[in-house]
């Protein structure tokens, strides 16, 4: 109960902070793009892990605070950055109550649009929303609506944790998205597990076959990463090509990889 009253405060507080992962195209030698993902340093506990304060969010009708101060803090963190040109888009990571709001789209829209310049970004298709493969299938007839207005609007849309969740492939079919992030469980052991090299080589046709990008997550090592590029995946991210950082962090990690 009282880590749910910090929570509300956190934000005034200025506790919360925005991270941002590269993402690298196959061969992990190009930074491509970045992952923006949400920290809350707690002045007791340190930094509370989005996996405990992202569902507490949800649970208590908050996330959408924390959604829109993401939304504002990435633009304000990477608009200033000679970098953020060069990279095709950031990702946002939306929760699956702030895809099922009644007036989603307008608050999409809305948080992006805070003046003319920003609103550019959406149309230049700059900002991408992750959004969970489980969050889609909750209500697929709203998330067809809503993706597909989203995208119209100029947003790119990845299906985050792709791979946990149960769509189908008619499904994924009819959703207009334009990238699949394959989740890390899937990497974690595919250097030994002939099931999960079978997953992913899987997932990689199956996307490739509908036109869609296809992003593996939680790269750790050199092997998995040799491994990932050979199967063909466009994207990679992981902690051996490079961690969540603090924007300011983010120009000199471009330069050590060139
Ligand atoms: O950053 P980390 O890997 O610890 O994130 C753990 C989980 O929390 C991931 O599933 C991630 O998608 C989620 N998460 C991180 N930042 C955000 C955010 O800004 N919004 C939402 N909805 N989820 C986030
Ligand atoms: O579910 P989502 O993809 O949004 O999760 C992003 C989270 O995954 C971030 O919190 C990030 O810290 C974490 N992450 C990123 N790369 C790795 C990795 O290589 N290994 C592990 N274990 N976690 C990672
Ligand atoms: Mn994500
Ligand atoms: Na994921």
């Amino acid at each position: 109960a009282q880590l749910t009253a910090d929570l509300r405060q956190a934000e005034q507080r200025g506790e919360l902070s925005m991270v941002y992962q590269p993402q690298f195209a196959a061969g992990g030698q190009r930074l491509v793009s970045v992952e923006a993902l949400l920290r809350w340093s707690h002045p007791l506990h340190g930094q509370v892990p989005p996996d405990v304060f992202i569902p507490l969010a949800e649970q208590q009708g908050i996330i959408r605070a924390l959604t829109d101060f993401a939304c504002q803090r990435v633009l304000d963190d990477l608009l200033p950055l000679k970098l953020f040109s060069k990279l095709d888009h950031v990702s946002v990571n939306v929760s699956a109550h702030d895809i099922n709001d009644r007036n989603a789209l307008a608050s999409f829209i809305s948080r992006f649009s805070h003046n003319a310049q920003t609103a550019e970004l959406i149309a230049a298709g700059k900002i991408q929303l992750e959004i969970t493969e489980t969050a889609v299938m909750q209500n697929i007839d709203h998330s067809l609506q809503l993706l597909q207005q989203l995208k119209d609007k100029g947003f790119r849309i990845a299906i985050d944790d792709f791979g946990t969740g149960y769509s189908s492939l008619g499904i994924l079919s009819r959703l207009p998205v334009d990238e699949l992030k394959i989740d890390r469980l899937f990497v974690r052991d595919i250097e030994r597990n002939q099931n999960d090299l079978l997953i992913v080589r899987t997932i990689v046709a199956m996307a490739h076959a509908l036109d869609l990008r296809v992003v593996a997550e939680g790269t750790e090592t050199k092997t998995q990463l040799d491994l990932l590029t050979e199967l063909n995946c466009d994207r990679l991210q992981g902690y051996y090509l490079g961690r969540p950082v603090p924007a300011a962090q983010l120009e000199a990690l471009h330069g050590t990889r060139h």
